[in-house]
Protein backbone atom coordinates (compact mmCIF):
# COMPACT_ATOMS: atom_id res chain seq x y z
CA UNK A 1 0.00 0.00 0.00
CA UNK A 2 1.61 3.78 -0.95
CA UNK A 3 2.36 6.54 0.77
CA UNK A 4 -0.90 8.26 -0.15
CA UNK A 5 -3.13 5.23 0.70
CA UNK A 6 -1.61 5.10 4.20
CA UNK A 7 -1.82 8.89 4.59
CA UNK A 8 -5.72 8.80 3.45
CA UNK A 9 -6.43 5.92 5.69
CA UNK A 10 -4.68 7.56 8.42
CA UNK A 11 -6.63 10.42 8.00
CA UNK A 12 -10.05 8.54 7.88
CA UNK A 13 -9.00 7.10 11.38
CA UNK A 14 -8.11 10.46 12.69
CA UNK A 15 -11.63 12.37 11.60
CA UNK A 16 -13.40 9.42 13.42
CA UNK A 17 -11.50 9.87 16.48
CA UNK A 18 -9.59 6.15 16.41
CA UNK A 19 -6.49 7.46 16.38
CA UNK A 20 -5.21 7.94 19.48
CA UNK A 21 -2.52 10.81 20.13
CA UNK A 22 1.05 10.20 18.69
CA UNK A 23 0.05 7.24 16.98
CA UNK A 24 0.28 6.55 13.38
CA UNK A 25 -1.22 3.79 11.10
CA UNK A 26 -0.04 1.25 9.87
CA UNK A 27 -1.10 -1.89 7.60
CA UNK A 28 1.71 -4.37 8.05
CA UNK A 29 2.23 -6.30 11.42
CA UNK A 30 5.03 -5.56 13.54
CA UNK A 31 6.50 -8.08 15.69
CA UNK A 32 7.39 -6.71 19.30
CA UNK A 33 9.35 -8.33 21.97
CA UNK A 34 11.88 -9.48 24.52
CA UNK A 35 13.74 -12.58 23.82
CA UNK A 36 12.89 -15.79 21.67
CA UNK A 37 9.83 -17.02 20.30
CA UNK A 38 8.53 -20.32 21.57
CA UNK A 39 8.72 -23.27 19.54
CA UNK A 40 6.37 -26.20 19.57
CA UNK A 41 6.48 -29.84 18.12
CA UNK A 42 2.89 -30.30 19.10
CA UNK A 43 1.01 -28.92 21.80
CA UNK A 44 1.06 -32.07 23.84
CA UNK A 45 2.47 -30.48 27.15
CA UNK A 46 0.72 -27.19 26.37
CA UNK A 47 -2.06 -26.40 29.28
CA UNK A 48 -3.82 -23.23 30.51
CA UNK A 49 -4.37 -22.33 34.44
CA UNK A 50 -6.24 -20.32 35.91
CA UNK A 51 -4.98 -19.23 39.61
CA UNK A 52 -4.92 -17.00 42.87
CA UNK A 53 -8.22 -15.62 43.96
CA UNK A 54 -10.54 -18.04 42.77
CA UNK A 55 -12.94 -20.34 44.20
CA UNK A 56 -11.39 -23.38 41.78
CA UNK A 57 -8.29 -23.57 40.12
CA UNK A 58 -8.41 -24.44 36.55
CA UNK A 59 -6.09 -26.78 34.48
CA UNK A 60 -6.81 -26.67 30.90
CA UNK A 61 -4.93 -28.68 28.39
CA UNK A 62 -4.99 -27.25 24.18
CA UNK A 63 -7.97 -30.16 23.29
CA UNK A 64 -10.60 -28.70 27.14
CA UNK A 65 -9.04 -24.91 25.92
CA UNK A 66 -10.54 -25.06 22.69
CA UNK A 67 -13.56 -26.16 23.97
CA UNK A 68 -14.37 -23.38 25.70
CA UNK A 69 -17.12 -20.96 24.52
CA UNK A 70 -15.73 -18.76 21.27
CA UNK A 71 -16.23 -15.22 20.57
CA UNK A 72 -15.02 -12.93 17.68
CA UNK A 73 -13.70 -9.50 18.02
CA UNK A 74 -12.30 -6.99 15.41
CA UNK A 75 -10.47 -4.25 17.49
CA UNK A 76 -7.60 -1.57 16.59
CA UNK A 77 -4.59 -2.22 18.62
CA UNK A 78 -1.92 0.24 19.68
CA UNK A 79 1.38 -0.10 20.08
CA UNK A 80 3.48 2.05 22.28
CA UNK A 81 6.34 2.47 19.98
CA UNK A 82 3.95 4.66 18.33
CA UNK A 83 1.44 2.44 15.27
CA UNK A 84 -1.87 1.23 15.44
CA UNK A 85 -3.15 -1.26 13.47
CA UNK A 86 -7.29 -1.06 12.64
CA UNK A 87 -9.97 -3.43 12.26
CA UNK A 88 -8.23 -6.55 12.55
CA UNK A 89 -9.90 -9.24 13.20
CA UNK A 90 -9.11 -11.94 16.45
CA UNK A 91 -10.83 -15.11 17.69
CA UNK A 92 -10.40 -16.56 21.19
CA UNK A 93 -12.22 -16.47 24.05
CA UNK A 94 -13.44 -13.89 26.27
CA UNK A 95 -13.06 -14.38 29.74
CA UNK A 96 -16.02 -12.17 31.07
CA UNK A 97 -17.84 -14.51 28.87
CA UNK A 98 -16.05 -17.68 30.93
CA UNK A 99 -16.85 -16.10 33.99
CA UNK A 100 -20.47 -15.23 32.67
CA UNK A 101 -20.84 -19.16 31.58
CA UNK A 102 -19.30 -20.06 35.68
CA UNK A 103 -16.01 -21.29 34.00
CA UNK A 104 -14.36 -19.25 36.05
CA UNK A 105 -15.32 -17.87 39.64
CA UNK A 106 -13.48 -15.03 40.83
CA UNK A 107 -13.32 -14.28 44.95
CA UNK A 108 -14.18 -10.90 45.80
CA UNK A 109 -11.06 -9.75 46.45
CA UNK A 110 -9.65 -10.47 43.21
CA UNK A 111 -8.75 -6.21 42.08
CA UNK A 112 -6.15 -7.52 39.42
CA UNK A 113 -5.14 -10.06 36.93
CA UNK A 114 -1.74 -11.28 36.10
CA UNK A 115 -1.09 -12.40 32.46
CA UNK A 116 1.44 -14.97 32.80
CA UNK A 117 3.46 -16.29 29.20
CA UNK A 118 6.54 -18.41 28.35
CA UNK A 119 9.53 -17.66 29.84
CA UNK A 120 8.47 -15.73 32.60
CA UNK A 121 6.89 -12.79 30.92
CA UNK A 122 4.27 -11.44 32.74
CA UNK A 123 1.99 -8.28 32.03
CA UNK A 124 -0.85 -6.96 34.94
CA UNK A 125 -3.82 -4.82 34.71
CA UNK A 126 -7.04 -4.04 36.51
CA UNK A 127 -9.47 -7.42 36.78
CA UNK A 128 -11.61 -4.67 34.93
CA UNK A 129 -9.59 -4.63 31.71
CA UNK A 130 -9.70 -7.78 31.26
CA UNK A 131 -12.79 -8.47 31.52
CA UNK A 132 -13.79 -5.76 29.23
CA UNK A 133 -14.71 -6.55 25.40
CA UNK A 134 -11.96 -5.07 23.94
CA UNK A 135 -9.53 -8.05 25.93
CA UNK A 136 -9.69 -11.62 24.16
CA UNK A 137 -7.60 -14.02 25.13
CA UNK A 138 -6.60 -14.71 21.14
CA UNK A 139 -5.62 -17.79 19.25
CA UNK A 140 -6.58 -16.31 15.42
CA UNK A 141 -5.79 -13.56 13.72
CA UNK A 142 -7.91 -13.10 10.19
CA UNK A 143 -9.44 -16.56 10.49
CA UNK A 144 -5.74 -18.00 11.04
CA UNK A 145 -4.02 -19.52 14.19
CA UNK A 146 -1.72 -16.76 15.60
CA UNK A 147 1.55 -16.74 13.84
CA UNK A 148 4.52 -17.81 16.03
CA UNK A 149 5.70 -14.17 16.44
CA UNK A 150 2.53 -12.93 17.54
CA UNK A 151 2.04 -15.16 20.02
CA UNK A 152 0.59 -18.79 18.37
CA UNK A 153 -1.09 -20.82 19.84
CA UNK A 154 -2.57 -18.09 22.51
CA UNK A 155 -2.16 -14.86 23.19
CA UNK A 156 -3.70 -12.19 25.60
CA UNK A 157 -5.37 -9.48 22.73
CA UNK A 158 -5.48 -5.65 24.57
CA UNK A 159 -7.12 -3.68 21.98
CA UNK A 160 -9.70 -1.14 21.33
CA UNK A 161 -13.60 -0.84 20.00
CA UNK A 162 -14.01 1.50 16.76
CA UNK A 163 -15.39 4.55 17.83
CA UNK A 164 -15.52 4.49 21.33
CA UNK A 165 -13.20 5.81 23.50
CA UNK A 166 -12.94 3.55 26.78
CA UNK A 167 -11.03 4.03 29.66
CA UNK A 168 -10.17 0.21 29.32
CA UNK A 169 -8.09 0.93 25.98
CA UNK A 170 -4.12 0.06 27.21
CA UNK A 171 -1.32 -0.27 24.64
CA UNK A 172 -0.82 -3.48 23.26
CA UNK A 173 2.07 -4.75 25.65
CA UNK A 174 -0.87 -5.51 28.27
CA UNK A 175 -1.21 -8.52 25.86
CA UNK A 176 0.71 -11.29 26.91
CA UNK A 177 1.78 -13.70 23.72
CA UNK A 178 2.70 -17.18 24.47
CA UNK A 179 0.29 -16.79 27.36
CA UNK A 180 -0.32 -19.94 29.47
CA UNK A 181 -1.83 -18.63 32.59
CA UNK A 182 -4.29 -16.17 34.28
CA UNK A 183 -3.57 -15.04 37.95
CA UNK A 184 -6.42 -13.56 39.77
CA UNK A 185 -4.54 -11.28 42.32
CA UNK A 186 -5.66 -8.58 45.04
CA UNK A 187 -2.33 -6.49 44.69
CA UNK A 188 -1.12 -5.30 41.33
CA UNK A 189 2.30 -6.50 40.38
CA UNK A 190 3.91 -4.98 37.85
CA UNK A 191 5.21 -6.92 34.54
CA UNK A 192 8.26 -7.21 32.25
CA UNK A 193 7.51 -4.08 30.69
CA UNK A 194 6.32 -2.23 33.28
CA UNK A 195 9.11 -2.83 35.54
CA UNK A 196 11.65 -1.74 33.01
CA UNK A 197 9.74 1.86 32.62
CA UNK A 198 6.55 1.43 30.42
CA UNK A 199 3.84 2.79 32.44
CA UNK A 200 1.54 0.75 34.69
CA UNK A 201 -1.23 2.39 33.11
CA UNK A 202 -0.93 2.30 29.62
CA UNK A 203 -4.39 4.13 28.93
CA UNK A 204 -3.83 4.70 25.62
CA UNK A 205 -6.28 7.81 24.94
CA UNK A 206 -3.88 9.64 28.07
CA UNK A 207 -0.83 8.34 25.61
CA UNK A 208 0.84 7.09 29.21
CA UNK A 209 3.79 5.31 27.70
CA UNK A 210 6.47 5.16 30.56
CA UNK A 211 6.27 5.75 33.90
CA UNK A 212 7.30 8.54 35.76
CA UNK A 213 5.60 8.19 39.18
CA UNK A 214 8.18 6.08 40.85
N1 LIG B 1 5.46 -12.86 26.03
C1 LIG B 1 5.59 -11.61 25.59
N2 LIG B 1 4.49 -10.96 25.18
C2 LIG B 1 4.58 -9.69 24.73
C3 LIG B 1 5.84 -9.02 24.70
C4 LIG B 1 6.98 -9.72 25.14
O1 LIG B 1 8.11 -9.20 25.18
N3 LIG B 1 6.82 -11.02 25.57
N4 LIG B 1 5.90 -7.73 24.21
C5 LIG B 1 4.68 -6.95 24.22
C6 LIG B 1 4.82 -5.78 23.39
S1 LIG B 1 5.90 -4.60 23.96
C7 LIG B 1 4.04 -5.55 22.29
S2 LIG B 1 4.03 -4.05 21.51
C8 LIG B 1 3.19 -6.63 21.73
C9 LIG B 1 3.49 -6.80 20.26
O2 LIG B 1 2.69 -7.78 19.68
P1 LIG B 1 3.01 -8.21 18.19
O3 LIG B 1 4.43 -8.66 18.14
O4 LIG B 1 2.03 -9.27 17.86
O5 LIG B 1 2.82 -6.97 17.34
O6 LIG B 1 3.38 -7.86 22.40
C10 LIG B 1 3.45 -7.75 23.79
N5 LIG B 1 3.46 -9.06 24.34
MO1 LIG C 1 5.55 -2.70 22.77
Amino acid sequence: MGFFLRKQREEEVKMAGRLPPGQALTQKFPVLHYGAVPTYNNLNNWNFRVFGLVEEERLWNWEQFNQLPRTSATLDIHCVTGWSKFDCPWEGVSVKSLIDAGLIKIKPEAKYVIQHCEFGYTTNTPLEAVLADNFLLATHFEGKPLDPEHGYPLRGLMGAVAGRKDNNDLYLWKGGKWLRGLEFSAQDRPGFWELAGYSNTANVWREERYWHNR
